[in-house]
This record gives structure tokens, sequence and C-alpha cells, in this order.
């Protein structure tokens, strides 16, 4: 019944959105009190980043045990509560599945590691080139190589992110079994679906060194292979099995690449998660950011929502800076707060609202290092520091692009801690919190909040906004229009990315505005976001 095309799913960093012990780390139990404003909200189903047990080398990304939940967050007895009390709410709960690697804590690297274990292949471990020096020439996503010598086993073990996590080996077809059986018992338990990490990245061709110069050598060894692509085959049989949903975080997808993990033919991914239009403020690599430039911003959505047989849509989640200060205004934080929104609901595709997203956080305040938790954030420090890269630039670079500006707690209210807890939050609560929290905006109609909740309704009640085609009208530097039509009805949006006033050729009854206006004569106040109809939805 493709639920996920009608629903807004709503991202959940459990280490900060609710504490509910005074511990200063969210968990499962402050997600359960949290219910039922969700449903307020309007989503329709939370996609939890990892909640198993793990050492927290990279905030559970690096997994240690599959089928337990980290202490830190609950019991299973709790993660079972969160699926009965979020269906009895109409929500759907969807498990982040990181398989590409483990954490070495796992007892499959931790065993493998001796001689004869029948774990002893569920890594790719290599002796070194023979001249003492590394496998190959790669280069990991958290900067620096990838390989890591253990000296237990005498040789490296590859891992393209931290060297905590250590990547899959899906040459040996045990592995490939042993993740089936974790979908299964989480799909058991009632979860919906799978948000699947690094999904197009999983099988490794071979560990030949690299013809690459540029950033991420080696990546023409396993991006987006066949033999990854016949995993996802073998991954949706057990998803259909529970007529399950799964959508995939591919890295450096084309349209066309994007389509063969999620094209409706193919048999793999339900959807797929990827970056292009991320790369509209950036030169090469992420930290190296440019001046955002709407118009190409703009060029990138269209060519997806054309490209795609469906689509997700995300502007935020918890590796990326907030929105509002990269693609929005600080100046007109509210307007453009609003604008997003908008085009966040009514693209075709599935939305994706990150915590905090539907407040207008705008994250990270910090000013030193030390306040930084994010593992990626202090590498790339480290390896600018030993290129002599200047502190004031070295600081700017991560204070704008850190992932802690997604990680910072949610802020329920103006109080302590912004209502996150009642305890020393695990990462610092941004200073602004006494102007950009739930409460406030909650009583107040005209709030970003408020906002967010009627626009989450509108799509609901709408056929077109949920499932009809899109059209583009209009991308310039400035203003982003486009329609979305189906069965003779259509709905108009028309989109002002700037400071200054625009003008559009565009005309209707005007549905919504961000403005406080009673008709629409073309002409757009800075950041404001119209739908016009032709007549019905008001
Ligand atoms: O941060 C990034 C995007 O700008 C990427 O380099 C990111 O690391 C990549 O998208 C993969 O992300 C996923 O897997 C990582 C984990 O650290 C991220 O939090 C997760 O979303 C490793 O599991
Ligand atoms: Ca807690």
């Amino acid at each position: 019944m493709e639920w996920w095309k009608d629903a807004v799913i709503y991202q959940i960093y459990p280490r900060s959105f609710q504490d509910s012990n005074g511990d200063g780390i969210g968990d499962i139990p402050g997600i359960i009190s949290r219910l039922d404003y969700l449903a307020e909200l309007g989503i329709g189903a939370l996609w939890l980043c990892p909640v198993y047990q793990s050492p927290n080398a990279d905030n559970g990304y690096d997994v240690s045990d599959y089928r337990t939940i980290n202490p830190e967050y609950g019991t299973m007895a709790d993660m079972e509560r969160l699926i009965r009390e979020a269906r009895r709410r109409g929500i759907r709960i969807i498990m982040d599945l990181v398989i590409n690697h483990t954490s070495t804590e796992h007892h499959w690297f931790r065993w493998g590691r001796e001689k004869g274990s029948p774990y002893g292949d569920y890594y790719y471990w290599s002796r070194g080139d023979g001249d003492g020096g590394l496998p190959n020439n790669w280069t990991g996503f958290f900067g620096g190589d990838c390989w890591e010598f253990d000296v237990e086993r005498c040789e490296y073990y590859l891992h393209l992110f931290g060297k905590e996590q250590a990547d899959l080996n899906y040459h040996n077809p045990a592995v490939l079994e042993e993740v089936k059986d974790i979908m299964r018992f989480w799909l058991d338990k009632g979860v919906a679906g799978f948000r699947c990490d690094v999904i197009n990245i999983l099988w490794k061709d071979s560990l030949a060194s690299s013809k690459r110069r540029a950033a991420l050598t080696g990546l023409e060894h396993y991006l987006s292979l066949e033999g990854t692509h016949k995993i996802l085959r073998q991954l949706r049989q057990v998803l259909d099995e529970y007529d399950a949903f799964s959508v995939g975080e591919a890295v450096f997808v084309t349209p066309s690449m994007a389509q063969d993990l999620c094209g409706r033919d193919r048999r793999e991914l339900d959807a797929v998660l990827t970056f292009e239009h991320m790369e509209c403020d950036q030169y090469l690599v992420k930290w190296l950011k440019r001046k955002f430039r709407p118009k190409a911003f703009f060029d990138c959505l269209i060519q997806w929502q054309q490209e795609l047989d469906w689509n997700t849509i995300y502007l935020e989640n918890h590796d990326q800076p907030r929105s509002i200060p990269r693609f929005g205004s600080r100046k007109y934080w509210k307007k453009s707060g609003k604008l997003l929104a908008v085009l966040l609901l009514t693209l075709r595709g599935t939305p994706f609202l990150y915590q905090g997203e539907e407040i207008g956080m705008t994250g990270f305040d910090f000013t030193r290092i030390r306040q930084v938790n994010d593992v990626e954030s202090r590498n790339v420090n480290r390896i600018l520091t030993n290129l002599h890269v200047p502190a004031k630039l070295r600081w700017r670079m991560i204070a704008r692009t850190s992932r802690d500006n997604a990680r910072t707690p949610f802020q329920w209210s103006s109080g302590p801690q912004g209502g996150f807890t009642t305890g020393r939050p695990w990462l610092g609560v941004n200073h602004n919190c006494a102007k950009v929290n739930l409460a406030d905006q909650r009583q107040d109609p005209d709030s970003i909040w408020s906002w967010y909740r009627d626009l989450c309704a509108l799509r609901k009640s709408s056929d077109v906004l949920r499932r009809g085609s899109f059209q583009p009208l209009e991308a310039t530097k400035q203003v982003f229009a486009y329609r979305r039509e189906l069965e003779g009805e259509s709905l108009t949006m028309v989109l002002n990315f700037s400071d200054k006033p625009a003008q559009t050729g565009e005309r209707g009854q005007l549905v919504r505005s961000n403005y406080p206006r009673r008709g629409f004569d073309g002409t757009l106040q800075p950041w404001e976001a119209v739908i016009l109809g032709e007549g019905g939805l008001t």
C-alpha cells in the first residue's frame, strides 16, 4: 500500500531528543514521553538513529550488538513499549540499519582475531603491501587512510569510516545471512522498515590501489557496484516477507545511479537519501564551503524530481548543518524557516523532517574544539592542524560544517538546558534557546512550528501534494516556482530565496503565504513563499 508515499517521516537523534532520567543523555523513555507531541505535529513515522549497543565512537554508528539496546537509551522492554505506543498513535518506527561496518567491539570482530575462528573472514583483513606499507592507497570518509593494524592478529583491517568501525566483508556469504537474521529480529518486533546506512558501498570488488587523486581515493572499487545491487535484491526478499519499507542512504550518486537503487522495477530499495542538493554550497568537499547558490540548488532539485520514480526530500539530518543559516537567512529567520518548510513539504516525494527543524533550530554556537564531540570534526581538526592551517580558519571550517551543528539538544522550552535534561547535557544546548523553543512556538499561531503543523495537515488532506506530478515553472537566481498536478487539480508554489522582493508571472487563488496578505498580484516579499490554487483548497 506504499504508506511511505503519504507520510512525513520524522528523524530522531535519540541522544539529543529528550532525556528522562537526568543523566544528560536522551533516551527511549524520553521519546515515548514526546509521542503525543509528534502525533500532534502530524507525522506518520519515526526514523530512529541507532539505539543499539555501541561504544559510541561514532554515536551508535559503531554497533557492537544489533540485538541489544544501548543501556544509555533504555532496555529492550522500553523499545518494545515505544513500538507499541507509537503504533497506538498511528506512528510507524523505522530503525537505522548500519551494515557496512560494525564496531571493533562486536564479538564477530573480537573472536575473528583468533586463528581458525568462524568469524575469521567477516572483515577485510590484509597483511599489507609486503614492504611494511599499508595494503593500498585508499582514503576514508572521515579523512586520512583507512587501514588499522591489529596487534593481536598482526594484520590490517579496512575501515572506510572511523578506526573503531571495521568494514564487513560481503564476499563471505555468512555475513549477509547474519544481516538477514538481524532484520528479521527487528521486523518480528514490529518495526516498519529500515533506513540503511551508506548502503551503496557494501561490496568492494577488490582491494587494489586507486588511480584517483582527488578526495576519497578507492571509490571506484566500491561505489554502487553490481555486487551491492545483488545484496540489495536479497535484502528485498526479507523485507517483502513483512511488507516492510527501506530507504537507503546513497553516497556520491547521480540520479541515474539512484534510479538503479530504487527504481520501481529494480526490486532493491523503496527510496534513497542522496546528497547532490546538499553540495550547492561547497567546493569539492563539504569542509570547503562557498556561498550558497539558489539557482544551482533549484536546478538540482528539478533534475532529481524529474528523473526518479520517487524521491525523498530532506534539508537537514544529523550529519548536516542546520538549514536556515545555510539555505535561508539568519536575518529573516522566521520567514526563511517557513519558506524552507514549504519546500520540504510540497515537492514530490517523502519528506524527512529532522528533529528541531520544525522550530527553526540554528544549531551549534560553540567557541572551542573541546566543546565538539563529533569524531569526524575531531579527525578533520587534527588533519588541518598537521597541515598547519591557521587556527582561525580551522575553527571557521569546523564551526560552519561540523555535524554537531545538528546534534545539540532539542530546545523544548526556555528553561534550564532547554528542557532537554535536568542534568548536564552530553553536548551543549544552544544559547538561543530562550528565543527558539517549542513551548513558546506552540502557543504562537504565527510561529515556525505552527506553520509546520499546518503544512503537514495540508499535505495530509491534499492528494495533489502527496501524489501529484511535478512540473518546474521558474528557476532563477532568486525564485523557484513549480506546479503539482493530479487529475486536473493543481497547486503552484512560488518561493523567493532572497532578502529582496521579487516578481513572478504565476497567478492563482492564494492558499497560503508566510506573509499576511489577501490576494496575490505577482510580487513576493523577501523570503516569501506562496501556495496558489485554482479554487477549492483554502
Ligand atoms: O557527513 C557526511 C555527509 O556530509 C558523510 O561523509 C557521512 O559520513 C556519510 O554520509 C555517511 O553517513 C552515515 O554513515 C556514517 C555515520 O557517521 C553517519 O552519521 C551516517 O549518517 C558511518 O556510519
Ligand atoms: Ca537519559
